[in-house]
């Protein structure tokens, strides 16, 4: 049964929720899955805009609180499961970088990614988020050349952000496939949470496609 304690994640397959499902796996996060069904539109619909009305996966409620959004939900879970060592404590030097990665993330990456996707006229590096395409990933490159992690020798919830987003950015040839993005993807999808939320997710797809050709039928 639910209480407010219950950690409520929304989730849809093969979308950027899955990133926050191997983060839970990493953590052993207990949690309520709920599923939302995008084969089926449900993300617009009243009952999930009432929940997160950018009707956007994946987001998490706890305790009352609505978390969107991959930096904020990730440091949030890897806050709230410490004993799985995934987040730097707050007097640990390296939470800053930890927190300047997750950051970069959503405010640096993601504008410059679908800017390229989209084969838009980026604005004026001055004006830009990212600054421009090739900086932007040239001071993320530069820094996975340091170590096996973005932290050098240490794995953090941050890699499992990254290392899901570089895995299907590379594979969309949005990111090309450098070798030491490809290193750093084979590293992060060798772990067995990312080889159980695949197996997951691909039934969670099959079964919206089912329902998908028996609404249609
Ligand atoms: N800024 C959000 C973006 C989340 C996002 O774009 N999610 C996509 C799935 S990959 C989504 O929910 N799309 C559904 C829609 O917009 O209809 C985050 O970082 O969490």
């Amino acid at each position: 049964m639910s209480t407010n304690d219950t950690l409520i994640f929304f989730h849809a397959p093969h979308t950027r929720s899955s990133g926050t499902r191997i983060l839970l796996e990493e953590l052993s996060a207990p949690h309520e899955l709920h599923v939302v069904n995008m084969k089926a539109g449900e993300q617009r619909k009243p009952a999930y805009l009432a929940i997160n009305p950018m009707g956007k996966v994946p987001a998490i409620r706890h305790r009352g609180a609505l978390v969107t959004e991959q930096a904020a939900i990730f440091i949030y879970l890897a806050d709230l499961f410490p004993q799985a060592g995934l987040a730097p404590a707050l007097d640990d030097p390296l939470r800053g970088p930890y927190l300047r990665w997750m950051a970069y993330y959503g405010s640096c990456f993601e504008p410059a990614l679908i800017d390229r996707a989209l084969k838009r006229e980026p604005a004026p590096p001055a004006m830009s988020p990212y600054g421009d395409y090739d900086t932007m990933l040239k001071t993320l490159t530069d820094q996975l050349a340091k170590g096996s992690y973005l932290l050098s020798g240490r794995m953090t919830a941050a890699d499992v952000l990254w290392g899901t987003a570089l895995a299907w950015t590379t594979s969309f040839k949005l990111v090309p496939e450098l070798p030491v993005i490809m290193d750093y993807v084979a590293r992060l999808s060798a772990r067995p949470a990312v080889a159980k939320v695949k197996a997951l997710d691909a039934k969670l797809a099959a079964e919206h496609e089912a329902a998908a050709k028996a609404a249609a039928a």
